[in-house]
Formats: structure tokens, C-alpha cells, sequence
């Protein structure tokens, strides 16, 4: 059972988390308005196909993407976290910044998904002063850099080290268990054998014995083993999906939630309830 403020959400069965980006439009004012509208029909679509908790993010953390001021992405993600309250699921916010944290949670969020996994000053503190859920992810270096040249002795055994310790930190902060999720971040200062290994070992986080999230879709990854184009990468990304569930994972992040609750769907018939 994971520990989402007000809400217990149930593992028995995986979990899908839908993504709702706040990303900046072209048209400068006028445009602004557009996008919020755009983002909260967006997410509540994917409630209505099935997602489980909605991850709004207003930075993207694509490798090469540029930062955002904490004042620029509250005001991105505010007006659509207030906007997604009336879906009824769990509502996550996609960020690194402890302010960005602390207004969001002030504001209802129930989940904070940190690609840094808390590692800003007081990041810990923001998240132990409520009662959310939160996602911790492993990432080699900085979005902005994390491409250039990743390297591991073994992969999985750093990354596993990585969240080992960053687990320990949330639980130090006062983070209960029940509350933390990690996470191996695919595409995260990883090569496309890097991210494969660890795919193909990921049952071997199950020794945290926590609630494991993997982020695999439209990324890059699936670009290089398919050929397709990002908005065409839904057949791959949710094939990685399946296998990283069949491989222990409980939440999958998505942006195609109905391709991927209807493959889900096949894969707990045949495989029954897994906890
Ligand atoms: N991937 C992205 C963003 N946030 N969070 C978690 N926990 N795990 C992930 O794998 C993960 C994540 C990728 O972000 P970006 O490239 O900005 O695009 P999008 O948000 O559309 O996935």
C-alpha cells in the first residue's frame, strides 16, 4: 500500500502513472492560458483511460533541455495541479526544486517525483512535512550533460547503491516507508546498453523491497531500438512497459495510458495478482 496523502493506492495490482507536460508555448501570452487548458483536458483524458496518478511536470529534464526559475514552473504547474484536482486520482509533481515541492504539496499534491531524488537542500525537508508519496530516481550528472558520457562499472549494482542511500536519507528525514518509490531512471545518464542491462536485471531492485517505478516511454532508447520517431514510439514503449512489470515493477510511468492499461490488462490475466 503506498502512502500518497489522503490516498492509499493498492500495489496489488501495477499502477499506471499518466504524464501531463506543462511545457512553455510558442504564442507568448494568449498562449500561456492555451497550454493550461490544453495540460488539464489532457490529464483528465488520461484518467478517463485508465491512469492511476497523473505527473505533472513544468521543466523538461530531456537531455540538453534547459533550466527553469522555481517562479516560472509554480507557474506552469499550479493552475493545472488545481485544474487535475477534480480527476480524483492522486496528483504527482514532476520536480527538482524544494519550492517548486513545499507550493505544490501546499497547493494538494500527493506525490513529488524527483529525478534527483531529494537531493537539493532541503528537498528532504519539503517532502517529510507532508504526507506525500514520493519517487526516488536514480540520474548520473545533469540533464543538461547526463548524454555526454555515461559510465558504470556495474550498472545496477551503482544504481542500486545510489537509492540504497537515498532511501536511507528519506528515512532519516522522517519519510516513512510506505511513503517512498524508487526508481532506476532509464535515459538518465545511461547508453542504450546501460539502460538494456538494466531492463534485463531490473528484478534485482527487488531486494529494496519497495515499490519500483520505471519511466521507459517515447524515450530515446526505444527511438534507437525501433527507429521511430518520438509521437511513434507508443508500440515500443509499452512493450517495455510489460516486460519491466513482468520484471517487478508496480508503477509505469506513460504517456499512452490506454495502450497501456489495455496490455496491462492481458498481462494480469495470464499472470494472476503479483504483490
Ligand atoms: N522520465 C522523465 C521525466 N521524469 N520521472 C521518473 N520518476 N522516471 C522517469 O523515467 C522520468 C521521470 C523524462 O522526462 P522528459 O524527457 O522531460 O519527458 P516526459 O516528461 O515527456 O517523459
Amino acid at each position: 500500500m503506498l502512502h500518497c496523502g489522503k490516498f492509499r493506492l493498492s500495489l496489488d495490482r501495477p499502477l499506471v502513472m499518466g504524464i501531463v507536460n506543462v511545457t512553455p508555448d510558442s504564442f507568448s501570452d494568449g498562449g500561456r492560458y492555451f497550454s493550461v487548458e490544453r495540460a488539464v483536458e489532457h490529464g483528465l483524458q488520461l484518467v478517463e483511460e485508465g491512469a492511476d496518478i497523473l505527473d505533472v511536470g513544468g521543466e523538461s529534464t530531456r537531455p540538453g533541455a534547459e533550466e527553469v526559475g522555481a517562479g516560472e514552473e509554480l507557474e506552469r504547474v499550479l493552475p493545472v495541479l488545481d485544474g487535475l484536482r477534480r480527476g480524483g486520482v492522486p496528483l504527482s509533481v514532476d520536480t527538482m526544486k524544494p519550492a517548486v515541492m513545499a507550493e505544490a504539496l501546499a497547493a494538494g499534491a500527493a506525490m513529488v517525483n524527483d529525478v534527483r531524488a531529494l537531493r537539493e537542500p532541503g528537498a528532504l525537508q519539503a517532502v517529510a512535512a507532508s504526507g506525500a508519496a514520493v519517487c526516488l530516481m536514480h540520474m548520473q550528472g545533469a540533464p543538461r550533460t547526463m548524454q555526454q558520457a555515461p559510465r558504470y562499472d556495474d550498472v545496477v549494482a551503482e544504481v542500486k547503491d545510489f537509492l540504497l542511500g537515498r532511501v536511507r536519507a528519506a528515512l532519516e528525514a522522517g519519510i516513512v516507508r510506505e511513503r517512498l518509490v524508487i526508481d532506476p531512471g532509464f535515459g538518465f545518464g545511461k547508453t542504450l546498453g546501460h539502460n538494456l542491462e538494466l531492463l534485463r536485471r531490473l528484478g534485482e531492485f527487488m531486494d529494496l523491497k519497495l515499490p519500483l517505478l520505471a519511466g521507459l516511454s517515447r524515450k530515446s532508447m526505444i527511438g534507437a531500438l525501433t527507429g521511430a520517431a518520438v509521437e511513434e514510439r507508443v508500440y515500443g514503449s509499452v512493450a517495455a512497459a510489460m516486460l519491466a512489470v513482468q520484471k517487478g515493477a508496480r508503477i509505469v510511468r506513460a504517456h499512452d495510458v490506454k495502450a497501456t492499461r489495455d496490455a496491462l490488462a492481458v498481462l494480469e490475466a495470464v499472470e494472476g495478482e503479483k504483490q
